[in-house]
């Protein structure tokens, strides 16, 4: 005679539970309910900002019911959860950049979730290993979507690190506005099989160059996020000494001061900005790339000064991410090319009707029903090095989903091991990219120009 236990009857519950057969979720399931933490509710909404001068720009979008995405903060290793709502006219999703989530909670659509309608909900719900900085934004009808406002930081806090005396986020993006303050198309066909399309106003936190008050003789902890579907960066500080202590939510091996250091979309800065003494002082981030730069945010110095160092700020704690074994790594040939093959499938989720770019020769935007075959398959647990080559003429910003690589060697520049989920490939640029495939399912990959993304520069990996 068998003897049931207490978990024998659970897990018999659940076995009940999956085959649909509807038992009330008690004991243990009632449990994990009691654990989770209350929902952030995220509702997607068209509202109307004032996004320059004149008149307030219509149809923005945004989470909330006014004003930018708010920046969510999360704690490292603990419980988040997130219920989307969509309250627009236009299917989308949540993808979580950066963040090394379950695949189910990925937010790409076709390959991983449903899209969620107009009216529709769905709930994220996962533990972010990492602190840093990260983003979020739709990956659905991404070009309209995100150029039109959904674009948010994530802050994922991490109670081991140094104290800083003040922290500001800044969520860097362009709009594409006519003069009349509304919309106009979010793209060109001919710059998008260029380097992209560029906003005509230029924001930070949906301001023209915020000014932001700061402890005088403090340590200012400044986290950027470039959000823009377009524009890669190149940052100066300028009136303070600054040192860029992690990028893309990793802390880097050494710091160094920014020096037009070019980030691209998808990509993250954090800076430990040290205020002059003097009160009224204004130090300035600059983006110094291009023919037109620009200042994007200002400091100033308030109150007596508190006389901190640079040179006292402890080190970052590095994020627990698998190291590469590199003699035993498998090889990834991955090869970025112009071509025009063939037109991009139609979707729901906004086809840009081109196909200019390619991975591996194959155009893809994404987030059609028919996926390509993955780029590759790979074994759970083994270490991988991508050969990553840029054949165009052209920067990509090429972001992995739910793994973290590090940053091996290039074929162009001395690099530092940076741990990143985006690199930004230079023209002729060959460069290797090492990670653990330790976390299953599957993973796009696509550059971070989104118009690149959507007429064919995406792929995907699959993690068995
Ligand atoms: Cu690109």
């Amino acid at each position: 005679m068998s003897v049931f236990t207490r978990r024998r009857l659970l897990q018999g519950a659940a076995a009940a539970g999956a085959a649909g057969i509807g038992l009330s979720t008690a004991g243990k399931f009632a449990g994990w309910a009691a654990a989770k933490p209350e929902p952030l509710i995220l509702k997607t909404a068209g509202i109307a900002a004032q996004l320059m001068a004149g008149a307030p720009t219509k149809n923005v979008l945004t989470y909330g019911e006014a004003g930018p995405p708010p920046v969510i903060r999360m704690k490292k290793g603990k419980p988040f959860a997130a219920r989307l709502v969509n309250g627009i006219d236009d299917p989308t999703t949540i993808h979580w950049h950066g963040i090394r989530v379950p695949n189910k909670m990925d937010g790409v659509p076709f390959m991983i979730q449903p899209y969620v309608y107009q009216g529709d909900h769905f709930d994220y719900a996962f533990a972010p290993p990492d602190a840093g900085t990260f983003w979020y934004h739709p990956h659905c009808n991404t070009l309209e979507q995100m150029g039109h406002g959904l674009t948010g930081v994530i802050v994922v806090e991490n109670p081991n690190d140094p104290a800083f005396d003040a922290e500001v986020a800044l969520n860097l993006r362009d709009w594409r506005l006519g003069d009349d303050g509304q919309f106009i198309a979010q793209f060109r066909p001919r710059d998008a099989a260029r380097s992209g399309t560029y906003g005509t106003v230029r924001t930070a936190n949906w301001l023209d160059q915020p000014q932001y008050d700061a402890p005088a003789g403090g340590l200012v902890r400044l986290r950027a996020a470039i959000t823009d579907v377009t524009r890669i960066y190149g940052f100066r500080v300028d009136g303070a000494e600054a040192a860029v202590i992690a990028l893309d939510g990793n802390p880097v091996p050494q710091r160094f001061a920014p020096d037009a250091l070019q980030l691209g979309p998808g990509q993250r800065l954090e800076l430990a900005i040290r205020m002059p003494d003097d009160e009224g002082a204004i130090v300035s981030l600059r983006d110094v790339r291009g023919t037109k730069p620009k200042v994007l945010a200002t400091l100033r110095a308030v109150g007596q000064s508190l006389k901190r160092d640079l040179r006292d700020l402890g080190p970052l704690e590095s994020n627990p991410v698998a190291e590469v074994d590199v003699a035993a790594a498998r090889r990834i040939p991955l090869a970025l090319s112009a071509t025009a093959e063939n037109v991009a499938a139609d979707s729901i989720c906004g086809s840009l009707g081109y196909s200019f770019w390619a991975i591996n020769k194959v155009p893809w935007p994404g987030d059609t029903p028919d996926p390509t075959a993955p780029l590759a398959e790979l074994k759970l647990g083994q270490s991988y090095i991508i050969d990553m080559e840029n054949l165009t003429p052209h920067a990509h910003p090429i972001h992995l989903h739910g793994m973290s690589f590090k940053v091996l060697s290039s074929s162009t520049r001395a690099v530092q091991p940076l741990i990143s989920d985006t690199y930004l490939i230079q023209p002729d640029e060959k460069v290797q990219l090492g990670f653990v495939a330790d976390n299953p399912g599957d993973w796009l990959l696509h550059c971070h120009i989104i118009e690149h993304q959507k007429t064919g520069m995406t792929s995907y990996l699959r993690v068995a």
